[in-house]
């Protein structure tokens, strides 16, 4: 018996040496992925601790909720592509990471963000009267053109809520912010949050309103774009030899 073990052990190494060599596709697999994407968005969340920021991000990332069992240190940064209006726009997301709590979120933080979740929690009313502080961090410290996206978070617990949807959307309105209730735990408009911020950006960047090769936009051109601002070049040659002058 112990050498039938020992055999299959070796053999298990022997696959593990092989694997690679005989599926080598696997590797190429995000090379793919870059191939595709139109735009790169750095993306931020921010507010005060405790609001479901991580958790956010992992029900984004992950589409689950994160429960309190999980205390692996803090996810700092995570990434994933959606198609936004058949274009495909990868997200890079920042998570304060638990700086937040010492009140010490860093400029290098802030620098080149092109959109932001600013988070607050139904349940508390201490987090929401926090929120005018953030919005002036992030005006001062990120790029100027910031999209931000005002999230409710923890609509599942609508029983403890102390701030209503009718005041937030007010606030929203007032400051020039889009604004959802999200439930990090039941993944109720999460995604849509992350969405209707690129989609505000990619519609700026259509507009002209905002400039992806600007400094610190927070913006950069995936492969397929940079495919299609080479590409008229190419389409004005067949056109010239059909002129005929
Ligand atoms: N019921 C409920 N609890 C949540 C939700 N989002 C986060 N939490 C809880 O709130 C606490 C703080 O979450 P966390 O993501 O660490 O907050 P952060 O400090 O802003 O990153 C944790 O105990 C979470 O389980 C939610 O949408 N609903
Ligand atoms: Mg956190």
């Amino acid at each position: 018996a112990t050498l039938t073990v020992k055999i299959l052990w070796r053999k298990k190494w022997k696959l593990a040496i092989w694997w690679p060599l005989l599926f080598p596709h696997f590797s190429y697999i995000s090379t793919l992925r870059n191939f595709v994407i139109d735009f790169l968005f750095k993306f931020l969340v921010i507010g005060n601790a405790g609001t479901g920021k991580s958790c956010l991000l992992h029900q984004f990332i992950e589409k689950k909720f994160k429960d309190d069992s999980n205390h692996t240190i803090g996810v700092e940064f995570g990434s994933k592509i959606i198609n936004v209006g058949g274009k495909y726009v990868k997200l890079q997301i920042w998570d304060t990471a638990g700086q937040e709590r010492f009140r010490s979120v860093t400029r290098s933080y802030y620098r080149g963000a092109a959109g932001a979740l600013l988070v607050y929690d139904i349940t508390s009313r201490e987090t929401y009267n926090a929120l005018t502080n953030w919005l002036t961090d992030a005006r001062m410290l990120a790029s100027q053109n910031i999209v931000i996206i005002l999230c409710g978070n923890k609509k599942d617990l609508d029983a403890d809520r102390e701030v209503t949807f009718l005041e937030a959307s007010r606030f929203a309105q007032e400051n020039e912010l889009m604004f959802l209730e999200t439930s990090a735990l039941t993944g109720e408009n999460v995604e849509e949050a992350f969405v209707q911020c690129a989609r505000k950006i990619l519609n700026k960047i259509e507009s002209g309103e905002l400039d992806p090769e600007r400094m610190g936009s927070g913006i950069q051109y995936g492969d397929a774009a940079l495919r299609q601002l080479r590409s008229p070049r190419r389409t004005q040659a067949p056109n010239a030899q059909e002129c005929g002058c």
